[in-house]
């Protein structure tokens, strides 16, 4: 999938703003024909979150509506035009001028709609039925009824229902763009890189529209040298290889990116184009290790969560800088995209700071009923489809995550996951695949996965207070999880919650000293383990959280940042100890 760009062939417009939004408690939008229109509404901004925008939604999870008018802009007349929304949560529907586009289930991942047809030169109406309302059968899955086998009881009680950790937020949550594109253009450039001795090969794949005679022009330029190509389409799709000497690879310590621009050549000249960065790396699990360009690499980083006051969810750029920058401050080189993909933005910038990341769908808090099932199945496929079309061609990205802590203590959970494991690699034979989970030696998933990762909180949800106990259990269970499964480890969660300015000497449960010293013995520990491959510290910033009694201020505190980005004393402490390590 392309992003959106505007250049000579294509433009990109931001629809972002104040819309107009009402609330659907009693669900009669579609009965008042609101597709068409509507009026009474009042202004909301997009792209944010709608819970904390008002005084009375925030435990609305929806249906509400939104809609805006348009015209189209200059140059746009021609073209074959799209709609394109980068995320929406959870189930969107929309209409232009009361002409149904079609629905999209999911948050987090973009999807686009063709409007050529229905589209007018001035007074467009579009129209967005947002529904966030959490239920068994989605993912990630709500309102779950049943046994403790079946969910975590810490969260049933919660106020909303979630199944997960982290507010439901809901609404147009990142741009909505109209776009431009050529009636016969580029669809997608799929990038893999390869390095043989001193050499690398670019394999590019060109996919397009359309069917008349067509070559690819292509052209790579980076570290002062230029190297051009050209493919014949064969249908849809042309494929080019480009063999690089001594190329400037991609890595943290060294993000070197190169221009690679592909020209869409037909009888009449070019008619489309797309210039990108990418970067030439490899990744792979040899062994107990983890190798980027064939050497070790050790991850040091954080579970996050795109996450914000009044905002929500919603994508906010000078948050993205400054979250890149307290993570470069700890000394950190990676992140997961806990619990869902965050925007592309934020990848984009990935690149750019050489920062590794373990990328995530959305498939958090799964559990195996036989209700539901098959959708949940479908869900998964789909978010997997999606999130790797979107972001296979970052050279950031280098582990994809098929989902955090499911509760696969039961046997439909190995087919599962076997069956996404296989679509993965289908979909992307390059990067290593994986799951966070808190099962551990249970964990049907991590029979086929390439890296095993661990969530862990001894010291905090068991042996509370008591890091002496913990961490001797912690190092046992770790060797023996890697006995069984002979597989490099991450530990992808481990934490305590810190209630800002609470202090205690000797430190205890939810003072800034004792999250300190947990993160210190764990970090000490992991780096006895020759198999361990990576440290990721929940969290980098405290995040709301649905209503409960173990989440005060209906915030999780366990970041060594505030939910305004002030330092705990957990974030120095890392500092210190990951400054030392000079990487
Ligand atoms: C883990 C979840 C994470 C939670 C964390 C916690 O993966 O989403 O926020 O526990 O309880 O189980 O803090």
């Amino acid at each position: 999938m392309l992003p959106p760009r505007s250049n000579r062939y294509r433009q990109a417009c931001d629809l972002s703003g104040f819309w107009d939004f009402r609330f659907d408690q009693d669900d009669l939008g579609l009965q008042n024909g609101w597709q068409s229109g509507f009026s009474g509404g009042r202004p909301a901004a997009v792209p944010a979150s709608w819970n904390d925008q008002f005084e009375d939604g925030r435990d609305f999870l929806g249906p509400a509506w939104y809609r805006t008018d348009f015209d189209l802009p200059w140059g746009f007349a021609g073209k074959r035009l799209q709609l394109r929304f980068d995320s929406v949560n959870y189930l969107a529907e929309a209409w232009l001028n009361g002409q149904s586009l079609g629905l999209h289930e999911g948050g987090h991942l973009p999807f686009t709609f063709d409007i050529t047809q229905f589209v007018r030169p001035e007074h467009n109406c579009l129209v967005l039925r947002v529904d966030g309302r959490l239920a068994f059968e989605h993912v990630p899955p709500g309102n779950v009824s049943g046994g403790p086998q079946d969910f975590f009881p810490s969260h049933a009680g919660n106020f909303p229902q979630a199944q997960f950790d982290f507010f439901p937020f809901c609404g147009i949550q990142r741009p909505v763009w109209l776009l431009a594109v050529p009636p016969e253009g580029l669809q997608d450039v799929v990038v893999r890189t390869e390095l043989s001795g001193m050499r690398a090969r670019v394999q590019v794949r060109i996919e397009r529209t359309g069917t008349a005679p067509a070559r690819a022009c292509l052209q790579l330029e980076g570290a002062g040298r230029l190297f051009a190509l050209e493919s014949a389409f064969s249908g849809d799709s042309a494929e080019a290889v480009m063999d690089v000497p001594e190329p400037a690879l991609w890595s943290p310590g060294r993000p070197h990116l190169y221009d690679l621009t592909v020209e869409l050549l037909q009888a009449g000249g070019v008619s489309d184009s797309h210039r990108m960065k990418i970067g030439i790396r490899t990744i792979a699990v040899e062994g107990d290790r983890l190798l980027l360009n064939g050497q070790p690499i050790f991850l040091k980083g954080f579970g996050r969560h795109e996450d914000f006051p009044v905002v929500g969810r919603g994508y906010l750029p000078a948050l993205i800088i400054k979250d890149y920058a307290l993570m470069r401050w700890t000394g950190a080189n990676s992140f997961r995209t806990s619990h869902y993909p965050y925007s592309e933005q934020m990848l984009d910038l990935a690149d750019q700071q050489g920062f590794l990341v373990i990328d995530e769908t959305p498939a958090v808090g799964l559990y195996f009923r036989q209700d539901g099932l098959e959708k949940r199945n479908a869900l998964c496929r789909q978010y997997l489809r999606e999130l790797v079309q979107r972001d296979r061609n970052h050279p950031s990205v280098i582990m994809w995550s098929l989902a955090n802590e499911p509760h696969s203590a039961s046997p439909l959970a190995r087919p599962f996951f076997e069956q996404l494991y296989h679509d993965a690699k289908a979909l992307d034979p390059t990067r290593p695949i994986t799951l966070a989970s808190f099962l551990g030696a249970e964990e049907a998933a991590f029979e086929f996965c390439d890296v095993v990762c661990l969530n862990r909180y001894l010291g905090w949800y068991s042996q509370s207070g008591n890091l002496e106990q913990a961490l001797p259990l912690l190092s046992a269970e770790l060797d023996a999880l890697h006995a069984q499964f002979g597989k490099p480890l991450i530990l992808t969660e481990f934490g305590a919650d810190a209630i800002p300015g609470q202090h205690a000497q000797p430190p205890e449960m939810f003072s800034e000293e004792y999250q300190a010293d947990l993160l210190e013995g764990y970090i000490q520990l992991l780096r006895q383990k020759p198999y361990v491959v990576g440290e990721h510290v929940w969290n980098l910033c405290d995040f709301k959280t649905s209503q409960g009694i173990t989440r005060p201020g209906g915030l999780n505190n366990k970041g060594v940042f505030t939910r305004d980005r002030r330092p705990k004393l957990a974030a120095q402490r890392l500092r210190d100890l990951w400054g030392r390590d000079g990487q």
